[in-house]
């Protein structure tokens, strides 16, 4: 009985030090950062990712500038009202109403393949990058291996690291692809497991580009329709896919904000 106790707990003993090899620590300054990478590095090899994906990883450098945006993030703290203003709600729809006449057949087949109707699709398009004329100078593998490090979110981001190097691994990012300061990609702004899941080579160049307009947005209403939009329902608060606008960004305000657009572009 005694003896069984104790090779229980050498057992024990040894798991925990086995589990600790392979945990990477979070820190909250750039110290810890190139420990953390090693560690991570045989977490991200048993999750999949392979060769070119370590070597990003190894290259990632601690984004200064991602963690001063990550403490300072204001916004969304906002009213509706003052956040659509802020935020050139406007100018977005009357540039919005411009888009969707120009590229009516586009927007037809959007909605014809995942049930989204184009307003929705704009909307984010958009809000996100002003139409692709801010999609970020940060790179996004640093960034979002940062973001994995740094103490804060660690779990939340995890995913997308991972995500991020395998989609490095694919071919559809590189070290140095930028994007915005939490790491995402492209015309709409995808987190990298996002877009692992749900990107969607369009264009038909056998490659998923998410800072190529047709690519990126068909991944977006991929995304929507992965996550449940029902065809011909409604989208505003307390309809069917409202739900579906509160999978795309965690704010409330952001949430309205799109709902709203989206019914004036459409209109
Ligand atoms: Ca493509």
């Amino acid at each position: 009985m005694n003896r069984l106790n104790i090779t229980c707990a050498s057992l024990l003993a040894l798991t925990l030090t086995t589990t600790a090899a392979f945990a990477a620590p979070c820190g909250n300054t750039g110290a810890g950062f190139k420990g953390w990478k090693a560690d991570f590095a045989t977490e991200a090899k048993k999750a999949g990712v392979k060769q070119k994906g370590l070597a990003a990883l190894a290259s990632a450098t601690y984004a200064t500038k991602t963690i001063a945006a990550d403490r300072n993030q204001k916004s969304f703290k906002y009213t509706l009202e003052k956040f659509m203003r802020v935020r050139g709600s406007a100018t977005i729809v009357s540039q919005g109403r411009k888009k969707k006449a120009s590229n009516a057949a586009f927007f037809a087949s959007l909605e014809k393949r995942y049930g989204v109707p184009a307003g929705v699709i704009i909307a984010i398009h958009g809000m996100e990058t002003g139409f692709g004329r801010y999609m970020g100078d940060s790179a996004v593998v640093s960034a979002i291996t940062t973001l994995t490090y740094d103490c804060r979110r660690s779990a939340f981001f995890k995913p997308h690291a991972i995500g991020a190097l395998k989609l490095v691994d694919k071919g559809a990012i590189n070290a140095m692809t930028q994007g915005a300061k939490h790491g995402e990609l492209g015309h709409t702004q995808f987190l990298p497991g996002n877009a692992l899941k749900y990107g969607v080579d369009a264009n038909g160049d056998g490659k998923v580009d998410f800072y190529n307009l047709t690519d990126a947005l068909a991944s977006t209403a991929n995304f929507l329709k992965g996550k449940g939009w029902k065809r011909g329902k409604g989208y505003q608060i307390g309809q069917r896919n409202y739900k579906i606008i509160q999978a795309w960004n965690a704010a409330g305000v952001y949430q309205k904000a799109i709902a709203i657009m989206a019914a004036d572009i459409d209109r």
